[in-house]
This record gives structure tokens, C-alpha cells and sequence, in this order.
């Protein structure tokens, strides 16, 4: 399925740096090298995967426009899978963009995003898993998250659904000869209760599957943590704290956050992102006001809500509200100010806080601070659910259609277990297996193809 076309861009990330690259792939590549390189030793036969130095020339002109050093990846053995074209000039962002304009004048065309990996996908050189493990090796930001992405890359979710779709195709074979050969004599049924344990245990696999996402959405994604808590408890100073810079403004007032502050950090391998809001109180203040609207909105779109006490003024009724308006979250109750002297009054706490572990800290001292620091990364755990699959989803496209694959295994389990005749279970084995397809790309459409690569950048 090689492309037609030569599609050409900046590989290497805009702005300056030692060296910026710029590829081209297609079946003019070559030609194009050609074209615009001249080597410094002459007359060399080029040879495919060798770097060569020499100048890229303006053909119009026949400026220098940089040293270079350039390789050609003949077909097949190349990203993409078709001849292309590395040039490696000086990383400026002036030389790059020259450099591009010269390889597009000699005849490519600016690559749309993701297109090199498009091209690898449509050529075969890798499945649809492993071209989204690209992009997500590309974006990971914690040392798991690029785990998970190596995995993928490396092709465990495509042996996974691969062996899912086989031990289907293989029920489905002999459901078909029943069907064919029904009016027949002497071709049995297969035992039922045989084929009904194969398919429990593939739904079960799968069930196993989808409930990793929980796990790969927050290493993905990351997890929002809204620290939450009336006016003046240290929530401001607990986010500094926690972000190891002072990023929110922090005074003696009470109402000082108005609007909410989010930002991201590494907390033990997990990206997470804390946000800080506006204290929970009464207040006539009309800005003030909608910044407390807000902090209902963000707790309640949030993995953890951190609700904070402080240890220096008793329980008020604003404390009780925000503990209220919490029930049933994923909470970490703290209580912040312990390095003053303790007014708060443990036997006045409500119902729903007794048994549970409330940590004492102080963001002004750092106290507590890795105790609530595990208490977080804990909580966020308990909401991404247990994850016993070594494989673990981290694409919401892959767990759609893992969903999908189940559903239809699912009825066709009922079809068989009910005694229906095996052309219903077969449309539903061979719906799943459609399903499974479209994890690794065996059965996509184009559109599809457009949405997934266009959120890839361009030269990828
Ligand atoms: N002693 C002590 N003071 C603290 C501690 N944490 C915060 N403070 C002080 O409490 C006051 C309020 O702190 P902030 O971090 O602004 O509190 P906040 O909850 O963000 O307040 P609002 O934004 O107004 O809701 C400041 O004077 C802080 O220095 C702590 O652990 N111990
Ligand atoms: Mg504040």
C-alpha cells in the first residue's frame, strides 16, 4: 500500500537545539537527497541506513544553505516502511524551516500530523496499538506511564487481543460447520457446555482488560486532587507545599483565593494535579462568591478531594458543610496548623469523619507532609479500582471496543446457554471479533484513522 506521495516535515521539536532534523518519506526521497545534498567525498555510492556529510545546496541558487549530515532508509526497512530521507542540519529554527522549504520545492509536500506513523500503520510496518504507543511514549510524563507505552509499542495489547480473537475465530469455526453442515448426517453438535466455558473464560479476560483502564486513565491522564477547606485553614500553603514553589498567594486574610489555581507535579510516579481553591464561607463578596460556587464544581469532577481542618479554631458549621457536601468522595481529611496549640476538639467532629484516618500537618513546618503525600497517591490508587491484567489499557479507544467485544461475547454466551440455533451466536462471535479488530486496526475506518492521527504532531 506504499503512498503515491513524498510527505516532508521538521521531526525534532520547534525552537533551537544541537541539531534539528528533517524527514522526508516517499518514493521520491532518494531523488530528493540527490537533488539537494552534495557530498563532501564525491562520487560515493550511496548506501541505505549511512550517515554522509557534506552541504544542502539551493538548487535555484546554489547557496549553501547548511553542513549536513543525511542517511537514506531505503524501503522497506524504515519507520514508515517506505524510502525516506533524514537530513540532519544545524537545530536552528531559521535553518530548519530553510532547509524544509528546499525538500518541499524539490518536490514533497508538508506532512499532515502523525503522518509518517499513518504511513507506518497503512504499510504495515506497525498496528494501530502500537502507532498510538508513539504518541503516547511521546507525551508520557512519568516513568510508568512510558512503561505502559513501551509495552504497547513492543505489541502486549496486540498479543493480548490477538490471542482473544483467535480462541474466538476457533469457537466460531466450529459453529459455522454445524451450520453448514446441519442437514447432514453424523455431524454433532458440539457439546455446549464445553464452548460456554471457553466463552466465560474470554469474557472474563476482557472484564479484566477493561478494568485496567482505571489504572492507565490516571497514569495517563494523571489524577486531580482539589484541596478544599474554609477560609484561612492553609490551603494555599499546603498547594505551595506540595508543588515545591510559591505558586498561590498566601496572607493572614481569610478570602484570599478567589478563583481556583491548578498545577501538575510527579507525586510518586502517578502525574498528579493539585488544585487549589477559594475558602468555604459566608461572604457577601460577589467575586467571592463565584469562586466558592466554583470549588463545588472542581470537587466534584475531581479523583480525590483533600478536605482540610485546622487544628488551631474549633469545628465550625462551615467545616461541617464542606465535610457534608464530601460525602461519598474519595477523601483525605487533614488537619493543618498542629504546630499551634490544638483547640480543634476530636469529640466534636461529625459522624461521617470518626474512624477515619485524619492526618496531622503543617504546611508552615513540612510535618505530615509525606504522610499526606502517601494518603493521596493511596486514595487515587482506590479509584483507579484493582488492576490484576498485566496488560494495562490506557486508551479510552481500547477500552470502547473492549467493551463492545464483551457485550457481544455476552450475548452470545445467552444465545448458546438458551439453546438458540448457532447462526445467532455466530453473528455475535463474529460482531466481537469486528470489535477486537478495531483495537489493533484490523477493521478501522478512515475517519477513524483521521481522528486518532490528528492529534499527533506534525513530523511524527
Ligand atoms: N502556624 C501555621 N500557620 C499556617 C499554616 N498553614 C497556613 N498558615 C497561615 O495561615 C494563613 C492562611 O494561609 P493560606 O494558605 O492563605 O490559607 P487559605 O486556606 O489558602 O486561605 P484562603 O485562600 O483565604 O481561603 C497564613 O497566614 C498562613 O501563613 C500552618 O501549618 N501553621
Ligand atoms: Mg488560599
Amino acid at each position: 500500500m506504499i503512498q503515491a506521495d513524498t510527505i516532508a516535515a521538521i521531526a525534532t521539536p520547534p525552537g533551537t537545539g544541537g541539531i534539528g532534523i528533517i524527514r522526508a518519506s516517499g518514493p521520491d526521497a532518494e531523488r530528493i537527497g540527490q537533488t539537494l545534498f552534495r557530498p563532501r567525498k564525491a562520487a560515493q555510492a550511496c548506501r541505505s541506513h549511512r550517515l554522509y556529510h557534506g552541504e544542502i545546496i539551493c538548487p535555484a541558487t546554489g547557496r549553501v544553505l547548511d553542513e549536513v549530515l543525511v542517511a537514506l532508509l531505503r524501503a522497506p526497512h524504515s519507520f514508515t516502511g517506505e524510502e525516506t530521507l533524514e537530513i540532519h542540519c544545524h537545530g536552528g529554527p531559521l535553518i530548519c524551516e530553510e532547509v524544509l522549504q528546499a525538500v518541499l520545492r524539490a518536490g514533497a509536500r508538508p506532512a499532515e500530523p502523525g503522518e509518517f506513523t499513518r504511513r507506518a500503520f497503512l504499510n504495515g510496518r506497525i498496528d494501530l496499538v502500537q502507532a498510538e504507543a508513539v504518541q503516547e511514549m511521546i507525551t508520557a510524563r512519568t516513568q510508568r506511564g512510558l512503561d505502559l507505552a513501551i509495552g504497547h509499542l513492543h505489541g502486549d495489547l496486540s498479543r493480548t487481543t490477538g490471542k482473544l480473537r483467535t480462541s474466538i475465530l476457533d469457537i466460531l469455526t466450529l459453529l459455522e460447520a454445524e451450520i453448514d453442515f446441519q442437514e447432514e448426517d453424523g455431524i454433532e453438535a458440539a457439546p455446549r457446555e464445553g464452548l460456554l466455558d471457553q466463552l466465560r473464560g474470554l469474557t472474563a479476560r476482557i472484564e479484566e482488560l477493561t478494568a485496567s483502564y482505571g489504572e492507565g486513565r490516571i497514569v495517563r491522564d494523571g489524577a486531580r486532587v482539589v484541596i478544599t477547606g474554609k477560609a484561612n485553614v492553609g490551603k494555599s500553603s499546603l498547594f505551595n507545599r506540595l508543588l515545591g514553589e510559591k505558586r498561590a498567594i498566601v496572607t493572614p486574610h481569610a478570602g484570599t483565593t478567589r478563583d481556583f489555581i491548578e498545577e501538575s507535579v510527579n507525586l510518586r510516579g502517578i502525574p498528579v494535579r493539585f488544585v487549589d481553591t477559594a475558602g468555604i464561607r459566608e461572604s457577601q463578596d460577589p467575586i467571592e462568591r463565584e469562586g466558592i460556587d466554583l470549588v463545588w464544581q472542581q470537587a466534584a469532577a475531581a479523583d480525590v478531594v483533600v478536605v482540610l481542618l485546622d487544628a488551631s479554631c474549633p469545628f465550625t458549621a462551615e467545616d461541617r458543610n464542606i465535610v457534608e457536601a464530601n460525602r461519598g468522595r474519595n477523601l483525605v481529611v487533614a488537619i493543618n496548623k498542629c504546630d499551634l496549640a490544638r483547640v480543634l476538639d476530636g469529640s466534636s467532629l461529625p459522624e461521617e469523619l470518626s474512624g477515619r484516618e485524619l492526618l496531622p500537618i503543617s504546611a508552615k513546618t513540612g510535618e505530615g507532609l509525606d504522610a499526606l503525600r502517601q494518603a493521596v497517591h493511596d486514595a487515587i490508587s482506590r479509584s483507579a479500582g484493582e488492576c490484576r491484567s498485566d496488560t494495562v489499557l490506557t486508551n479510552l479507544r481500547h477500552r470502547m471496543a473492549l467493551e463492545r467485544a464483551y457485550a457481544s461475547l455476552r450475548t452470545a454466551e445467552q444465545s448458546l446457554s438458551g439453546g438458540l440455533s448457532p447462526e445467532f451466536v455466530a453473528f455475535d462471535l463474529r460482531e466481537s471479533l469486528g470489535a477486537l479488530g478495531e483495537v489493533t486496526g484490523q477493521t478501522v475506518t478512515e475517519e477513524l484513522l483521521d481522528r486518532i492521527f490528528s492529534t499527533f504532531c506534525i513530523g511524527k
